[in-house]
């Protein structure tokens, strides 16, 4: 890596915008639009302007800049790159192919000192010309920008009039190298090396080799996005695992057509394979970008709000967390699983609203360790974003350990803490106006449903949920519509921030049976009173004109 390539002193252009994008402003996690948005003129080049401009420390600083390989994103690389050299950035770390997964991309910039880095990717959302596209800003701290970086960035977009950008060749992102664009350093680095290092830092591969080596046949699906790479080279070089054991390992502009979200929906080969057969022990998914995960054991699907709970129960037997946790969080839809184990562990729970960023303050302060959403999403503080492949080693550090199938592992933790049963339910592709209706007429409601009868209980609390930030102490307002029952029981609805076509209305159920009562039960038949009274409360189906939710979990 030597070799510096060098090309002619770049000429600066400024070109013109029309007018400002009026529908730039970031949802729950960056900028979600159709491939097709992205591509009328001026569009990504009017919100990397915005970034550019915004970001703290461009000048003179160093960016990360990479994405899960869907559709769009050589293009947005190098128009990335030029439009970086006419801002004076110093340096810009890109990776071969461009692939660089979420999570890998959090650990580098934290590891290059970087002022932050941007990821090109709309996580678990189709690709391809006529799917999805995605910009995501993380910050100094590797994590997602937080609301008031976005905010300001939407702000700026809003009122720009005109974009600046280099002349400058385009970078070639085949193979690792050094290459000079007037002031600008670009060097191209292979994107999985160091994560995997950091991996190796976490957990003790040679017990986890040992048990992937053994006749203990595991699946996992890459979806045809950015864990594949990363996934063969861990598992099947670093570990031993079996060739064959990563599926779907190669990164597609569309991900071979599929939705590249880690579910019983769309990872249903897995689920299948791991719920209706016996031929593997353990199965395992990521999403487009990486950061999100489903665990499954033979014949056992492990929900997303019990994994955070079962990792901090764990916690000892992964080598990174053995010393103890200094807390935990969890998204407030998240189940109240966590909250149990943290109280027995005499440990801090926080509950943040949906979105990664919540988690930033709390990890940079040193305040929790592990944290996580329902959505599939868990990480710890290694990095500043969710960590798919990492949630699968802590999981196998967990099973090598104690020597026992995943169903029996949770057997034995509703045994111990109690089980909360959980769903969620989306209504996706929900005409928007009809969505914001039925969602708008609820909270209106909300002052009068204290004390109402629902499902076997009656309303404790029914409010719209507002964090107060315990680090920079600021308010978060709006974030879920939350009806507390006196059982303890909770009923949620939310409206999604990343979906691009209508609207996707959210509802998260959740009921606690304590460790002596029925814990084998299916989770929408312990659920069903709920559902039902849910329904009846919100008018669903009526108002959103469909019989049932698009997706279950
Ligand atoms: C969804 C999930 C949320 C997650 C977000 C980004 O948001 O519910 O928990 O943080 O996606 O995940 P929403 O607003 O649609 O409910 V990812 O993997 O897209 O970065
Ligand atoms: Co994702």
């Amino acid at each position: 890596m030597t070799n510096v390539s060098t090309s002619a002193q770049p000429a600066l252009e400024r070109i013109p915008l029309a007018q400002p994008f009026q529908d730039q402003k970031p949802g729950t996690s960056g900028l979600r639009k159709s491939s097709q948005q992205f591509e009328q003129p001026g569009y990504l080049e009017s919100f990397i302007e915005a970034i550019l401009r915004v970001l703290p420390g461009v000048q003179g600083g160093t960016l990360v800049v990479g994405g899960d390989g869907r559709y769009g994103n050589p293009r947005a690389i190098q128009l990335i790159a030029r439009m970086a050299c006419a801002h004076g950035l110093k340096r810009l770390v890109l990776t071969t192919d461009g692939i660089l997964s979420t999570p890998a991309a959090s650990h580098l910039i934290r590891q290059r000192q970087a002022i932050g880095g941007i990821i090109l990717s709309a996580s678990h959302n189709p690709g391809g010309p006529d799917g999805d596209f995605g910009v995501k800003v993380n910050g100094a701290n590797g994590g997602p920008a937080p609301e008031s970086l976005t905010n300001a960035i939407y702000a700026c977009s809003q009122q720009l009039d005109s974009y600046a950008i280099a002349s400058s060749e385009a970078i070639p992102l085949n193979a690792p190298g050094n290459h000079q664009r007037g002031e600008l350093h670009v060097e191209v680095l292979d994107g999985v090396h160091d994560y995997l290092q950091l991996l190796e830092q976490l957990f003790d591969f040679d017990l986890i080799g040992k048990l992937l080596r053994s006749p203990w046949p595991m699946a996992f699906d890459g979806m045809h996005a950015v864990t594949g790479p990363y996934a063969t080279q861990l598992f099947e070089q670093r570990l031993g695992a079996p060739a064959g054991t990563v599926r779907n390992g190669k990164p597609l502009e569309n991900f071979g057509g599929g939705h590249p979200d880690p579910n019983l929906t769309y990872a249903h080969d897995l689920a299948v394979l791991l719920l209706n057969g016996d031929d593997y022990r353990f199965g395992a998914a990521c999403d487009g970008d990486g950061d999100r995960n489903m665990i499954l054991g033979q014949r056992c699907f492990v929900n997303p709000s019990d994994s955070l709970a079962v990792l901090a129960a764990n916690a000892s037997f992964a080598k990174g967390y053995a010393q103890g946790l200094a807390g935990v969080a969890r998204s407030m839809p998240t189940s109240a699983a966590v909250d149990v184990v943290a109280r027995e562990l005499g440990i801090p729970c926080f509950e943040t609203p949906t979105g990664w960023k919540f988690f930033g303050n709390l990890l940079d302060a040193g305040r929790i360790s592990l944290c996580g959403e329902e959505s599939f999403g868990t990480g710890s503080d290694h990095i500043r974003e969710k960590d798919g492949l990492w949630a699968v080693l802590f999981w196998l550090s967990i099973l090598a350990h104690r020597q026992c199938s995943v169903a029996e592992l949770m057997a034995e933790h509703w045994q111990r803490f109690g089980r909360h049963y959980y769903s969620r339910h989306d209504y996706e592709g929900v005409d928007t106006d009809r969505a914001h209706g039925l969602y708008n007429n609820l909270r209106d409601r909300l002052n009068k449903l204290k004390g109402e009868r629902f499902a076997d209980s009656s309303i404790a609390i029914a409010d719209d949920f507002s964090y107060r930030d315990p680090v920079d102490d600021s308010l978060t307002e709006q974030q879920g519509l939350r009806l507390l029952l006196e059982d303890g029981s909770r009923v949620i609805l939310r409206l999604s921030g990343t979906g691009t076509q209508g609207a996707t209305l959210r509802l998260y159920l959740e009921r606690y049976v304590a460790s002596n009562g029925n814990l084998q039960q299916d989770p929408q038949l312990a659920l069903s009173a709920m559902i039902a009274a849910a329904d009846n409360l919100a008018g669903i189906r009526s108002g959103t004109a469909m019989a049932k939710p698009t997706v279950i979990t």
